[in-house]
């Protein structure tokens, strides 16, 4: 992928006319910098922002970073699993920019995020995961791959478009001693390019200071993720009778994630919505601005 574009190789991507392109240049619909020239020059962060916002599929922005035909072929398909491979060594190399690049090089084929790193990410992280419990893979191995997959996500999140601001808050956090915090940064990113004041706590929150920070933001939405629990009984009581009632008087809806959280917790943990998939969270998201669009109304 090229650092820059010009006004008529953009125009050749988009398929438009060069002139339409200046003119969406000189509308801000897409940010451009004049070189000393006086001509039109579209950063690849401004290139990346414009397909996020009109969600268009332009894997030909990314071709020709890959000169195998099959890799081509599946991304031109919008399938970005063909990257999984790639974005796996590039993690064991702890190689954050390769990828960013191949964060960017999914997003002109998959130009939904939640899709993107459910398809991308996620199963690298799975099998990331399944090495280290097959003993292929040190804790060192593991630690930077994650680390570095986590960098480029951070990264990421400033090359995407945001949505103007909807008035909508959000905490997102994990829940008390729980570490594995990749799953509610995708969530923070999500909202945060839908235009949600996010305050993403991460990971390590003691359940006292979560309460007290509810207390003190009173959020449209509260999404907690609990990956590991191993005292269910704990986990329970610290989110039916310390959280959930912060969170209820400061009138937020609840979400609560996590591997099987569904069959695992269901009817014990009175959370609004227990999830296993992030993906839930995009019907969250427009449940509530809808809702909030009625209550402006
Ligand atoms: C990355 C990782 C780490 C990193 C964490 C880095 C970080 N900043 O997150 C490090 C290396 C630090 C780590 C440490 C540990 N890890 Co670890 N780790 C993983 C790994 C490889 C990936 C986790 C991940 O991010 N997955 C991707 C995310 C998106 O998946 P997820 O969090 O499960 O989220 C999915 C759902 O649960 C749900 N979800 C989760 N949260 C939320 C929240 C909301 C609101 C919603 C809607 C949905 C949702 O949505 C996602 C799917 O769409 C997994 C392997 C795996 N199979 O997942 C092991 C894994 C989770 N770790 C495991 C273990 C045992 C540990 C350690 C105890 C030992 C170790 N490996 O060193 C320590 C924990 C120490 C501690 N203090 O708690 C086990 C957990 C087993 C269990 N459930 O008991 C796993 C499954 C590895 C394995 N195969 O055994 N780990």
């Amino acid at each position: 992928m090229k650092n820059s574009y010009s006004s008529r190789e953009l125009a050749e991507i988009l398929s438009v006319n060069e002139s339409t392109v200046k003119r969406w240049a000189d509308s801000g619909f897409i940010e451009c910098v004049r070189t000393k020239g006086g001509h039109r020059k579209f950063p690849v962060r401004s290139v990346l922002r414009f397909i996020h916002e009109n969600q268009m599929n332009l894997p030909g922005l990314s071709l020709a970073e890959f000169d195998r035909k099959d890799v081509q072929a599946h991304l031109s398909a919008g399938f970005v699993d063909v990257l999984i491979p790639s974005l796996k060594t590039a993690a064991l190399e702890g190689d954050t920019a390769e990828i960013q690049k191949l964060l960017r090089a999914g997003l002109v084929s998959q130009p939904d995020i939640i899709l993107l790193y459910t398809q991308l990410v996620f199963p690298v992280l799975t099998e990331i995961g399944i090495d280290w419990e097959m003993g292929k893979l040190g804790v060192d191995g593991e630690h930077l791959a994650t680390q570095a997959i986590k960098s480029a996500l951070i990264s990421f999140q400033l090359e995407i478009h945001t949505k103007e601001a909807n008035g909508l808050t959000a905490v997102v956090t994990c829940f008390d001693s729980e570490i594995h915090d990749i799953a509610i940064t995708c969530i923070a990113s999500f909202l945060t390019s839908e235009g949600w004041k996010v305050y993403h706590l991460g990971r390590d929150i003691p359940t006292d200071d979560l309460v007290l920070f509810v207390r003190a933001k009173k959020p449209d939405l509260l999404a907690i993720s609990a990956d590991i629990v191993e005292d269910e009984e704990a986990f329970i009581a610290g989110i039916n009778n310390k959280v959930l009632p912060a969170a209820k008087k400061a009138g937020a809806f609840t979400i609560i994630g996590g591997p099987r959280m569904k069959s695992r917790f269901g009817g014990r943990l009175k959370g609004d919505l227990l999830s296993d998939d992030i993906s839930d969270i995009r019907s969250v998201h427009e449940k509530m601005l809808s809702r909030k669009r009625v209550a402006v109304k």
